[in-house]
């Protein structure tokens, strides 16, 4: 018989959709009880595209009929945009006072600011706080290796990773192949051949338009639009997304992977970022089954190092980087910035046919790949001096897969190098001529790329040497940067002058770009 009073609550976040989490493997079905909730403090700290919300309240509702179904007693609070409970704080105070449980065992949680409010929650019961076992590596294990480093950077700590979990690596200890990073092998420029699969798609049911309708009604003030919403939110269409990748954008990964094309937004890219941060997918059945399709022959090693060096390799770094850094990292600005963020981004309308694209497709489906977040709407933000944390709540919001510990190094690291160096060398800072490399944009573009100080220059181009120029004092001691310096005072003072007078201007109009 099943006892009626509940020894211990267990919380379960929006991100924490993962039936093997020790919070539930270690707790008793017929005595704890679980409580999942949708509430207003976390749909609104920050602008969250629609469909985020979309994505993470249905895959939430799904979740937990899972649980029921699996003999769990779930407590679901939906969201109610007139109920007395803001904050996650506040349902955990009143379920477990009712229900007199004796202790609330939560999940470590992915940002720092939740995390903080966690631990100062006043409860009726003690909190303990398990261990989130979804990564490769424990934020303690990133910090050991860190530790007496004076530089850190992803390679070393991926490298570490390749051996402990013996992924790509051969029987005697090598990499497979001899090398342990294809990436030289990932920057082909995508000309439609092969042509690019239509995105994995799932049709929204019952619980999806329901909470759809929710969303529109109660939340409708936040950005982007769910019509076009298509996301897995559970984890056997999340599985059923992977399959997919695997069979047809896999074995084009590795060479387009740093490619963009005007009228195919996803190229050969996985889209399977939100399922692995809310824990639909975990991140080492995912690598598993790329490297199966390597030893299968069905995808060919430079396409299955890049997509496994970006899970076990980057997403596992910036992790840990996060943990250790925070929360001083969110503050960093080394470089000064000042501008608020151009009105554009929120709207897409600019003639900048790069941006326009990126931004377009970011609004309409949440989703952007590595290369459009970095090299396009995050180094025109770092070209312009945009003020990192205004970049920072733009990624924060705008993306499908937008979670702090992953999108701030990623952003206040990676594209802004506001952290003066500690995630990335050398800033990824580029001129039009880098977008018209790996893209077919600028022939669509009403800029000039080959242009950088007539009336119709692209503008990436005098922004680039405005940011090289006036970082100069930043940068000089950094050997990757020397070239770049040479290069720029060896075009002359007339020519410099008038690239810096254009900048100007740019700049001075930039919402009107
Ligand atoms: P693919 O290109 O197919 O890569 C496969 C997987 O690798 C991804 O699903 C993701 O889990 C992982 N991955 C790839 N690159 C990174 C990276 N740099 N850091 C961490 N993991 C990575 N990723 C997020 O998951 N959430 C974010 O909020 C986020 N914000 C970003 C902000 C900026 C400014 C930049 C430049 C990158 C950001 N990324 C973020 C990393 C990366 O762009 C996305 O993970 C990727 O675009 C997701 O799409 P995909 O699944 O098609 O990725
Ligand atoms: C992102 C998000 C949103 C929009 N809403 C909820 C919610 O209502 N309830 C919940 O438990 N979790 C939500 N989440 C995810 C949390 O914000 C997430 O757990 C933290 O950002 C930590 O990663």
């Amino acid at each position: 018989m099943r006892d009626s009073t509940p020894r211990n609550l267990i919380l379960i976040l929006g991100d924490q959709l993962t039936p093997s989490l020790p919070a539930l493997v270690e707790a008793d079905p017929e005595r704890d009880h679980v409580l999942m909730a949708e509430v207003a403090e976390e749909a609104g700290y920050t602008n969250h595209h629609k469909q985020k919300l979309v994505l993470i309240f249905s895959a939430m509702r799904h979740f937990a009929a899972e649980l029921e179904q699996a003999g769990w007693c779930v407590h679901y609070h939906a969201f109610d945009p007139d109920s007395a409970y803001e904050s996650l704080g506040d349902v955990v105070r009143s379920s477990a006072e009712s229900l007199g449980a004796e202790g609330v065992v939560a999940t470590e949680c992915g940002e720092w600011r939740l995390d903080q409010a966690m631990r100062q929650w006043e409860l009726p019961a003690p909190l303990s706080i398990r261990s989130d076992n979804r990564f490769f590596a424990t934020v303690d294990r990133f910090q050991k290796w860190s530790r007496n480093r004076k530089q850190w950077r992803m390679e070393y700590f991926y490298r570490e990773l390749r051996r402990e979990t013996g992924l790509l690596m051969t029987a005697d200890g090598q990499p497979e192949g001899g090398e342990w990073n294809l990436d030289a092998a990932n920057r082909k420029k995508w000309k439609g051949n092969p042509p690019a699969p239509p995105p994995f798609r799932v049709e929204p049911d019952a619980t999806t338009e329901g909470v759809i309708a929710e969303v529109e009604s109660n939340l409708g003030g936040h950005v982007g639009r769910t019509d076009s919403f298509g996301w897995a939110v559970t984890r056997e269409d999340a599985l059923r997304a992977l399959d997919h990748f695997l069979a047809h954008r896999l074995p084009w990964f590795g060479d387009f992977q740093d490619a963009m094309a005007d009228d195919e937004p996803n190229l050969f890219h996985a889209q399977l970022s939100p399922y692995l941060n809310i824990g639909l997918l975990l991140p080492r059945e995912v690598c598993e089954a790329a490297e199966a399709e390597y030893h299968a022959g069905r995808a060919p090693l430079n396409a299955v190092e890049g997509f496994i060096r970006q899970i076990l390799g980057w997403r596992e770094f910036v992790r840990g980087l996060y943990w250790t850094l925070m929360p001083g990292y969110a503050a960093e600005n080394r470089l000064g910035n000042t501008r608020p963020l151009p009105w554009f981004y929120w709207t897409g309308d600019t003639r900048m046919r790069c941006m326009a694209k990126a931004i377009g497709n970011t609004l309409e489906h949440a989703y952007a790949h590595h290369i459009q977040r970095l090299m396009v709407t995050g180094n025109f933000a770092l070209l312009a001096g945009v003020h990192p944390e205004a970049i920072c709540d733009w990624y924060l919001g705008v993306y499908v897969d937008a979670f702090d510990w992953v999108e701030r190094p990623n952003t206040q690291g990676m594209v802004m190098h506001a952290d003066g160096g500690i995630l990335g060398s050398k800033p990824y800072a580029a001129s039009g001529k880098y977008i018209n490399r790996m893209s077919d944009h600028c022939r669509h573009c009403v800029y000039n790329v080959n242009d950088t100080t007539g009336p119709d220059a692209c503008p990436f181009n005098s922004l680039y040497w405005h940011f090289i120029h006036r970082h100069r004092d930043h940068f000089k001691g950094n050997p990757r940067m020397g070239m770049i310096y040479r290069n720029w005072d060896g075009q002359g003072e007339e020519k410099r002058s008038a690239v810096l007078a254009k900048a100007d201007e740019v700049l001075l109009n930039i919402d009107a770009l």
